[in-house]
């Protein structure tokens, strides 16, 4: 039996009955699987993704310090993604816009998004959040200093930058696709926070990029065929399972991705179990601009929550992120990719 059910379960019992009937508290997988090549039936080449590089663009995002809104460490990331992707030939749009936090400050935000063949009809999404948590409200230690966010953050970013990198060689892709780094997704309130009493709570403090880009796309009646968010991609022995809204919204996806996976030899990372609904990005991209997108994000099952130790802590460094966690994503998702 289950020992520690998190909240999310305790919160609702049907999502707990079918936890329990999809068989949510099976063995640890086993990450040691050999990889196997495989060749997508549409028979065009996968290009390999190259770890190390993924790797290289996560410590660089680290190196410029906590990616907090309104820093110089987050200004020049942005300026460093911009000069990236432009350098990779994709067609960069910046959206520059203005948030409210909870805490009442005004924060100065940038989502990039980067295209590859911007004229094609059919397109795909693919996102990441690319600013960092202003505080470590998880930590023991320290707590109102912000963390570096190697996971929470940068590992997306670098897997969508690799990807970016890739797509260079593409020419053999006919369709288009969108890389999305959304600024503003961790500067939610703190764990402990109490609002004050004439606070609107009906104001979502998390997701303000996503939020800002659903209500004010970036190009009129933009649409893709469907999205991947990468939240949390790179950490040592992450377990991706398929996420509540995710699969409601776009569990088609969902079984393409993990479908890939599996037939690539990274079944121990994508579990085919299900995880509680989470709030990301992805949230407002499928309710808030009717585009179905799943969030490949790591999900602890033995966890006291949603969320592994280090979330949220000064442990969320360099020191946890793994080439191989890094790997099995970001081939996943090039193979999806270029399946379609
Ligand atoms: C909440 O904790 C409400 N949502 C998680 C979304 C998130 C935070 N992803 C990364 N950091
Ligand atoms: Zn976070």
């Amino acid at each position: 039996m289950c020992s520690n059910f998190d909240r999310f379960l305790i919160r609702s019992g049907f999502t707990l009955l079918l936890s329990l009937l999809m068989g949510r508290c099976t063995e640890k997988p086993n990450h040691k699987q050999e990889n196997v090549a495989a060749i997508p039936e549409k028979n065009i080449p996968v290009p390999e993704f190259d770890a190390d590089s993924a790797y290289a663009f996560v410590a660089r995002q680290v190196a410029f310090g906590p990616r907090v809104p309104n820093t110089p460490a987050h200004q020049a990331c942005g300026d460093y993604l911009i000069g990236r992707l432009t350098s990779y030939g994709l067609t960069v749009d910046v959206q520059e816009f203005d948030a409210q936090a909870y805490d009442g400050k005004m924060l100065h935000l940038r989502n990039i998004i980067a295209s590859f063949q911007p004229e094609a009809q059919k397109r795909i999404m693919l996102a990441a959040h690319w600013d960092t948590r202003p505080l470590a409200d998880r930590d023991s230690v320290n707590t109102g200093q912000p963390i570096d966010g190697a996971n929470d953050g940068a590992s997306g970013v670098g897997v969508l930058l690799e990807i970016a990198r890739q797509l260079q060689q593409a020419d053999s892709l006919d369709m288009g696709v969108d890389l999305f780094f959304f600024d503003g997704e961790d500067y939610g309130e703190p764990e402990n926070y109490k609002p004050e009493a004439n606070e609107n709570q009906q104001q979502v403090w998390w997701c303000l990029g996503s939020q800002y880009w659903a209500k004010h796309k970036h190009k009129r009646n933009y649409l893709a065929y469907y999205g991947i968010l990468l939240d949390m991609v790179g950490a040592k022995n992450a377990t991706f399972y398929q996420e509540e809204v995710s699969r409601r919204n776009a569990g088609v996806v969902n079984k393409k991705l993990w479908d890939a996976a599996h037939k690539l030899g990274y079944g121990p990372y994508f579990v085919n179990q299900h995880s509680p609904e989470i709030l990301d990005d992805h949230v407002y991209v499928n309710y808030g601009a009717s585009i179905p997108m799943i969030d490949i994000i790591e999900y602890a099952p033995d966890g006291d929550g949603y969320f592994a130790a280090y979330h949220h802590t000064h442990a969320d460094n360099m020191d946890i992120i793994s080439k191989e966690t890094l790997k099995a994503v970001g081939q996943t998702v090039l193979y999806a990719v270029y399946q379609e």
